[in-house]
């Protein structure tokens, strides 16, 4: 009879190391075995992400955050939602990284290194609110295909690189530009070539705003890999797919751009608002432009129980595309009075801007916070999931959180 052979408990300590746990019973493990702790892709891991956040999908990886986990005036890496359209690039070399300018509109056809564009022209650093156009799609009703995005697609950190206006200018762009378009380094879920997953873009004006970069660090660091290692666009206050990641070309257009996830329902609404369910026509659909007013509660966490009668403070954030919000109101009673919450100016043009209050509640018993705000144009949060449209775009209803006085 053959002896079954049994790993060498130096094996099994080098495993135990890479689970970051004792393999109690290491000792029967045959040999060949295959941990099942080992084997499994661990997205928080893999993406340095805290556990609470949650996974929609694997393939492609989109993972969203939660109210109480943005509380940072500044979204850390470490729970910044992830949204991806196509399988993340792999083997990346930022030494011959390089970015290709062509397109109808360019006066040259010009390839910059990553290392020219970082050398030759001047870094700028903003804070930046990236907000998927698909946040809060979950709501809709009837519902929307798609990423299943509850509150916590939405991130503000510190962006730095150059401005994309700087390096335009220095390529050339005619008088005919309407757009520019991005290409990138990200492959198709379906595994062809000559297909990419998004190729989206902005008018030319939005191109030349002071804010619009070409990015090589988030937060003082390199860009993690899922962000767009090592370049990335960033367009504030704009649907966050306009942000390209891992940009490797930037066409200059003599038209509104018509990539991958330009056209039919794909990031573009009714132009006029219609009933629920209607089916629209495709000259009736407009692309979405600058993101609507909104916010988030993210202190305290929906659910909190406060042990006795005393004052409970509010905070959170609050932003409206291209606009600054200039008033945001707390109601702890459906909405039927409402007092002004404190508000911060933003730190520079589309960062999203800090909100607080202090809140003592009338008796004992349970209570909803509801939070709404109001733009530069007047312009307020709905109180309930509005506009309808078939890709479940653009939910900027208020949001609510449960609190319980003992
Ligand atoms: N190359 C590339 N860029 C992309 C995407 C993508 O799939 N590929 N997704 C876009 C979308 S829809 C969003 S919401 C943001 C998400 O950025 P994040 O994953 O860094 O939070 O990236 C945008 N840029
Ligand atoms: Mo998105």
């Amino acid at each position: 009879m053959e002896r079954r052979k049994f790993i060498k408990k130096s094996t099994v300590i080098s495993l135990s190391s890479l689970l970051g746990a004792n393999v109690v019973f290491g000792r029967n493990l045959p040999v060949g075995y295959g941990l099942l702790g080992l084997q499994d892709p661990d997205p928080f891991k893999m993406f340095n992400k805290t556990n609470e956040m949650i996974i929609l999908n694997d393939n492609p990886w989109n993972l969203e955050s939660r109210a109480h986990l943005l509380d940072d005036t500044i979204t850390p890496n470490n729970v910044m939602f992830v949204r991806n359209n196509g399988k993340i690039p792999e083997n990346i070399n930022k030494d011959s990284w390089s970015v290709h300018f062509n397109g109808e509109s360019a006066v040259h056809e010009k390839t910059y290194t990553l290392r020219e564009l970082k050398t030759r022209f001047k870094e700028y650093t903003y804070q930046l609110t990236l907000e998927c156009g698909g946040n809060g799609r979950s709501e809709f009703n009837p519902p929307a295909k798609g990423n299943q995005w509850g509150l916590g697609a939405i991130s503000c950190a510190s962006w730095t690189g150059i401005r994309l206006k700087d390096v335009l200018e220095d390529v050339g762009v005619k008088d005919s530009a309407v757009y520019i378009g991005y290409h990138a380094a990200d492959k198709h879920l379906s595994g062809n070539p000559s297909k990419e997953p998004i190729s989206r873009g902005m008018p030319i004006e939005k191109a030349y705003q002071d804010e619009t970069l070409l990015a090589f660090k988030m937060n003082g660091e390199a860009i993690p890999l899922v962000h767009g290692y090592p370049l990335r666009l960033v367009a504030g206050g704009w649907p966050a797919s306009v942000s390209g990641k891992w940009i490797n070309g930037i066409s200059i257009r003599d038209k509104v751009h018509d990539g991958a996830k330009m056209n039919g329902d794909a990031y573009r609404v009714p132009c006029n608002s219609v009933a629920p369910g209607t089916v629209v026509k495709d000259e009736d659909m407009c692309i979405i432009e600058s993101m609507p007013v909104k916010s988030l509660i993210t202190y305290p966490k929906s659910g909190a129980i406060l042990k006795s009668r005393k004052n409970l403070e509010i905070r959170g954030h609050t932003w409206a595309g291209e606009l600054e919000v200039v008033m945001i109101e707390c109601s702890i009673d459906f909405g039927a009075t409402w007092i002004k919450c404190k508000l911060e100016k933003p730190i520079n043009r589309l960062a999203w801007q800090h909100f607080s209050t202090e809140i003592l509640f009338p008796q004992k018993g349970y209570y909803e916070v509801w939070a709404k705000a109001t733009d530069s144009q007047g312009v307020s949060q709905p109180m309930i999931v509005p506009g309808w449209n078939p890709k479940g775009y653009l939910n900027n209803a208020c949001h609510r959180i449960a609190i319980k006085v003992e």
